[in-house]
């Protein structure tokens, strides 16, 4: 035995699977029934879309008819007032019920994350497709052995988490951040974890530099302000040293940073991995979540009264799009790079700070994951889910990039600081559906119950059960990549390039888009009060990024706009229209959120055809009106209002109408709500459509540049604002009131002198 544990050529692959044979053949009275041995891969495919559900089914407690108890089942009778000498009296030791719900409750928090503390998550699956959009490949099974990647008639369930990366627990979720995108596939050969961002790249290098990143993002440790925000010195002063940063920050200044949604972003796998198939040839791939509602921004002015108005606003998105039953939904893409071809690209592709441009290698399109149900106790499932990039399953692998293979380290890491246990993988919501059948057996809270004499391996008195597998047999076998070099602390004279694609990024924005970038410069360096940590910035990053970018960046914020461009300034005028927002808007209102504004006397059949209209495309519409309750129409109508005034704002919402009935729209024009919500909207470049006399109310609010059909029955669309004096033919308008909600915003609109 003590041979065939030898290591012999270093690769740790043929030994092992030696060991194995000689137990096997020595160990004697060994039963090698596949039934026993519970491997191949028959005995794994009884999983299915609702396997995880069922799995969890049986830890769920549903307390409807049942009588409140202790801990140990023991009915209570009495949980008001603790047990006491007197009435008046000490409470009493012996009190059990007392001293049970208190240490509960006082115990009842654990660490949140370090970072990504604050987020939400959703249970649904992940299908294949049947004809996957692979390009010089046939089939999925050409390129990895993964099954839930290649049987499109294998719905692997998943649970996926969102979250902000830096705020706390109870920070707000619109702040301007990146975003994690996390999904567990509870595959048949076990849990693999898709850990990525809502962006398709990074900060920094090496992992070694992700604890100095979050110390300098992280509320400053004197004053420990400000929270969820990396508008402060010590985040810019660590930017301003690190060129590196700088392709992320045009991604953080970009409208990226403040999805509408986490239906309506992107999401990204980040680093480079590799596609193992059955032969053991391996490809590098980059996976991309691609949201079937398109992807979607609010812009900056919303975000900031959402901190305020609704706080929850893209976790309450998520459950109530669920819940309503429109199920949010990703592609899932990837780039195939073969491995000869690595070194055609003028950046390396282990370098995390770097996309593949998707007009150099597209983005083919493999499956689709849907979210379809939302969690019965957050803190059980969402809280409680440890996502680890190190969990992958045959034919998903590795590579060197520095910054994967520090997380590799850190995720298992962080879960003991969570969970105070190495059995954070026995909660269920972590559970694998795969049969698990490990030598580790003990430590806190462990909930498996192990039968048997060993717990070691090899064994001869078990005959060696829990016994490995071959790689036929699904045993996990890493790719025998090669390795050769020096020990050594340094960076790849490939990773240098820091500033090429950053200005490929600034290249690919429209000009709205550039200005937002612009602006948001403003915010964040303005919020700097050190003025060197500023000019360094604009100096020794932005000059050489772009030259314009840097001079507009300077004029906002009291720094001297730079002469020339950077000595590092790239001089190429790249860009790639996929990075753009203006390219990812979809055809679709599904989910959105449509404002209507009413009081008694609206147009009852206006109200009507729009709300059936638009909610059979999938949109949802509120009433709002001055206070909750019944409103009546001309026709006599009655609908009940959703949002009273008090209640309501223009920010939640993703678009406005105001319908005709000249009572409704005389009193509207007295208040003042209305008004400001038509004017915020128009500020936010959000589509408004009125009929009729809804018009008139439109007219009060000063719309610069803006034609609102004053005479004639016409349809009127200019920037987004829908309008139509006649209340016949309401096909055509809803049509175009329909079109100008898919597209989201209206940015061709000046709004500088809008009051909002
Ligand atoms: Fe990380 C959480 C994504 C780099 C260390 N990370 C975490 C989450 C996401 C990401 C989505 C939240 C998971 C959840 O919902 O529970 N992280 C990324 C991406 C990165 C990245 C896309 C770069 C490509 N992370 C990164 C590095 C390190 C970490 C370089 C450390 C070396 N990340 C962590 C962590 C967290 C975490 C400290 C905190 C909570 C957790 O892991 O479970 O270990």
């Amino acid at each position: 035995m003590a041979d065939d544990q030898t290591d012999n050529d270093g690769d740790g692959i043929g030994e092992e699977t030696t060991k194995h044979r000689a137990t096997t053949e020595e160990g004697g009275g060994i039963d090698k029934s596949e039934e026993l041995h519970g491997t191949g891969n028959d005995a794994r495919e009884h999983l299915s879309e609702d396997s995880k559900q069922e799995q969890l089914h049986e830890m769920r407690e549903d307390h409807m008819g049942e009588y409140l108890t202790t801990d140990q089942g023991v009915r209570v009778n009495h949980t008001d007032d603790s047990l006491k000498a007197g009435e008046r009296g000490p409470t009493l030791m012996e009190d059990f019920h007392f001293r049970e719900k208190m240490t509960q409750f006082d115990h009842e928090s654990i660490p949140e994350r370090v970072v990504h503390a604050r987020g939400t998550g959703a249970h649904g699956y992940y299908q294949p497709y049947e004809d996957p959009d692979l390009g010089e490949y046939d089939d999925i099974s050409e390129l990895t052995k993964a099954k839930f990647l290649t049987d499109p008639d294998r719905k692997t369930p998943v649970f996926t988490r969102f979250s902000t990366v830096v705020g706390s627990r109870g920070s707000s979720d619109t702040v301007r951040d990146v975003r994690g995108f996390a999904t567990k596939f509870y595959t048949e050969e076990g849990n693999y974890d898709l850990v990525g961002n809502n962006m398709p790249i990074f900060f920094i290098h090496d992992a070694i530099k992700f604890p100095d990143l979050i110390h300098a993002v992280k509320p400053e440790p004197k004053s420990s302000t400000p929270q969820a925000a990396t508008a402060h010195d010590t985040f810019w002063d660590f930017a301003s040293l690190t060129p590196e940063i700088t392709h992320m920050l045009m991604w953080v200044l970009s409208d990226r940073a403040l999805p509408r949604a986490y239906r309506m972003m992107q999401g990204f796998g980040v680093h480079t991995f590799r596609f193992i198939n059955e032969e053991g040839d391996s490809r590098f791939v980059k996976f991309h979540w691609l949201p079937k509602y398109g992807t979607h921004s609010l812009v900056w002015d919303e975000t900031t009264k959402l901190w305020g108005k609704a706080s929850d606003f893209n976790r309450a998105g998520l459950y109530n799009a669920i819940e309503s039953g429109n199920y949010p939904e990703w592609e899932l893409g990837i780039q195939i790079v073969e491995e000869d071809d690595a070194d055609q690209f003028d950046f390396d592709l282990l370098d995390p700070t770097k996309i593949i441009p998707e007009e150099d290698v597209p983005v083919r399109r493999i499956g689709k994951l849907v979210l379809n149900e939302t969690v019965d106790n957050f803190f059980a499932e969402t809280e409680q889910v440890a996502f680890h990039p190190g969990n992958v399953v045959p034919g998903i692998d590795f590579t060197n990039d520095p910054l994967l293979q520090g997380r590799l380290f850190s995720y298992q890491d962080t879960q003991l600081n969570r969970f105070g246990s190495a059995n954070w993988d026995e909660v269920p919501i972590n559970r694998p559906l795969a049969k698990r059948h490990t030598n580790q057996r003990a430590g806190f809270m462990r909930q498996t119950i192990n039968k048997g004499r060993t717990s070691y391996s090899p064994n001869s008195l078990e005959d060696d059960y829990p016994r490995e597998a071959t790689e036929e047999e699904g045993g996990y076998v890493h790719h025998a990549e090669k390795v050769k070099g020096k020990k050594i602390r340094s960076r790849s004279e490939s990773f240098r390039n820091h500033f090429s694609q950053a200005k490929l990024f600034w290249n690919s924005m429209s000009d709205p888009e550039k200005q937002h970038l612009v602006e948001a410069a403003h915010f964040e360096l303005g919020n700097v009060e050190n003025r060197e940590v500023r000019e360094r910035v604009i100096y020794e990053i932005f000059n050489n990024v772009d030259h314009e970018f840097a001079v507009r960046a300077a004029e906002g914020i009291g720094v001297e706009p730079p002469d020339e461009p950077g000595t590092h300034h790239p001089d190429h005028d790249k860009s790639s229209p996929a990075l753009s927002q203006e390219n990812t808007v979809m055809d679709t209102i599904e989910s959105r959120q449509i404002a209507v504004l009413v009081d008694d006397g609206f147009d009852d059949d206006q109200v009507g055809e729009l709300r059936s209209t638009l909610e059979e495309q999938g949109a949802q519409t509120a009433i709002i009106s001055k206070v909750l309750g019944e409103k009546t129409g001309a026709n006599g109508d009655v609908l009940m209002v959703d949002e009273s005034h008090v209640m309501a704002t223009s920010v939640v919402y993703d678009a406005v109408f105001v319908p005709g009935g000249s009572n409704s729209v005389e009193a509207m024009k007295e208040q003042s709500e209305p008004r400001h919500f038509i004017a915020e909207a128009f500020k936010h470049k959000k589509p408004i459509g009125a009929l009729g006399d809804g018009i008139d109310l439109l007219e009060t609010v000063d719309l610069p540049d803006t034609a609102v059909s004053g005479d004639g029955d016409d349809l009127v669309v200019e920037q987004g604002v829908v309008t139509k004096r006649s209340g016949d033919d309401m096909d055509k308008f809803l049509d175009a009131f329909s079109e100008a909600i898919a597209e989201h915003r209206h940015w061709e609109r000046s709004v500088e002198s809008v009051r909002a």
